[in-house]
């Protein structure tokens, strides 16, 4: 557990905050309340480690919850956007950053058209709903439980990270009306959206899903599970939106639309174009967004949106890792690693665990029985995770607060590194038993 006498900064900031802020944070999940204790306040990052207002060094497996995948203040990233900065930070007018951003997207997402930029996931899928269900003239939109998009209303409805964990999957403050045109199925299984179609004839605007699920800790899509989305939504006239947030730009270049050679009508991203910039954006192709205001009806806006020195943040980012394919080998072996290490060791000390991984992302769940469903995610033993996440961070080991977040792997983590993860993990797995 956090002991507060050798954090006494952090827990100093975190009394402090928790005057200002709901629960001291400006987002649940870092409020620790998953795991109990007090969060580190952090001061610095580079690579992949970070430092705290006490001075201790932790190996980060967080990146700021996926977008730093070059590490923390990557040099050729930090110069694009001071050089930004010192152009002017913020205009409201259409900048060439945008455009260049834009015909990026187009060039190294598939069936990419046209973009438009805003500031965070959340906004992203609200707008791609929205999209949604102006062109089509339906209503209705399948979700998966404990899937997660963000906290707008019609996505606050089984929803999966923060939501879960605090046991507010379905958020006070959402209107029956706002929540009433989502209907949720069942992640990985097919017979369940069918029926929601089936059941909804007509109705349904869109089906949304994190090709990757990303926000119960990580379940990948069962071998046919996301074709089988796209031949309903085909099927029903209905459009298929993948939710990139975690998986674009870090399964590979061309995000889980390449990955897993699925066709998505319209993708959303988030954090991760903005390189730690806070951005998001949607996509696809001319016919869909050229609906969006002003060509079409479908009315979006923001004076931050397309924000020059978070352009030049993603622009950079982007164009480092476009150059250098390798990288998402190097990341993908990195974790495959760190999961086979993690199985061993649960293994070598009698702890049941199931660990996930798909490209970098991966999940240790403590369960007996494969974990390929939100039921078989809930199954983990929560104590468990808690009594670990705290053995591994006492170690240095910096990992989301909850077993419900995904354990990211980086550009910047080197193999030393990710065996010294593993090392602590084995540590600390000895230590539950
Ligand atoms: N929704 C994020 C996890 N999936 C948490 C973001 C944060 O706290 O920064």
């Amino acid at each position: 557990m956090f002991d507060h006498t050798t954090r006494p900064e952090s827990a100093a900031l975190f009394e402090r905050a928790q005057r200002v802020l709901p629960g001291g944070v400006n987002s649940p999940v870092r409020a620790f309340r998953a795991v109990g204790g007090i969060p580190p306040f952090l001061v610095r990052g580079e690579g992949c480690r970070v430092w705290d207002a006490d001075g201790r060094e932790y190996l980060d497996f967080v990146g700021s919850w996926g977008p730093l995948i070059l590490g923390h203040s990557h040099p050729e990233v930090l110069e694009a956007v001071a050089e930004a900065m010192r152009d002017g930070l913020s205009f409201g007018a259409p900048t060439a950053r945008e455009v260049e951003m834009a015909e990026l997207l187009a060039e190294i997402v598939p069936h990419i058209d046209m973009v438009r930029m805003v500031n965070s996931g959340t906004e992203a899928v609200m707008s791609a709903v929205r999209v949604a269900r102006g062109v089509t003239g339906r209503g209705k939109l399948i979700k998966f439980d404990g899937c997660y998009h963000g906290h707008s209303d019609a996505m606050l409805v089984g929803a999966g990270s923060g939501a879960l964990t605090q046991g507010v999957p379905d958020s006070a403050g959402v209107t029956a009306g706002a929540a009433q045109d989502t209907l949720l199925a069942k992640y990985n299984d097919l017979s369940s959206v069918s029926a929601l179609f089936d059941a909804n004839r007509g109705q349904v605007a869109a089906v949304i899903v994190e090709p990757v699920a990303a926000n119960m800790g990580v379940v990948p899509p069962e071998e046919g599970f996301l074709q089988g989305l796209r031949g309903l939504c085909d099927r029903n006239g209905a459009l298929l939106i993948f939710d990139e947030v975690i998986t674009g730009f870090r399964l590979g270049l061309g995000g889980a639309q390449a990955f897993f050679g699925v066709r998505a009508d319209l993708v959303t991203f988030g954090k991760i174009i903005g390189g730690g910039m806070p951005v998001g954006a949607y996509a696809g192709r001319r016919e869909l967004m050229s609906q969006v205001a002003p060509t079409g009806p479908i009315y979006q806006a923001g004076t931050l949106s397309g924000n020059p020195v978070a352009m030049a943040a993603g622009i950079s980012q982007l164009r480092i890792l476009h150059s250098h394919p390798e990288y998402y080998t190097q990341i993908a072996e990195n974790a495959s690693f760190m999961a086979e290490k993690l199985r061993e060791a649960a293994q070598k000390h009698g702890i049941p665990m199931q660990v996930n991984q798909c490209g970098a992302l991966l999940c240790p769940y403590f369960t007996e029985t494969p974990v390929r469903s939100f039921d078989g995610a809930k199954a983990s033993d929560l104590n468990r995770f808690r009594a670990y996440f705290h053995e591994m961070l006492g170690r240095g080991i910096y990992l989301a607060p909850s077993q419900y977040e995904a354990v990211f792997v980086n550009v910047s983590h080197s193999r030393a590194d990710i065996e010294t993860a593993c090392a602590a993990a084995e540590e600390s797995l000895a230590a539950l038993t």
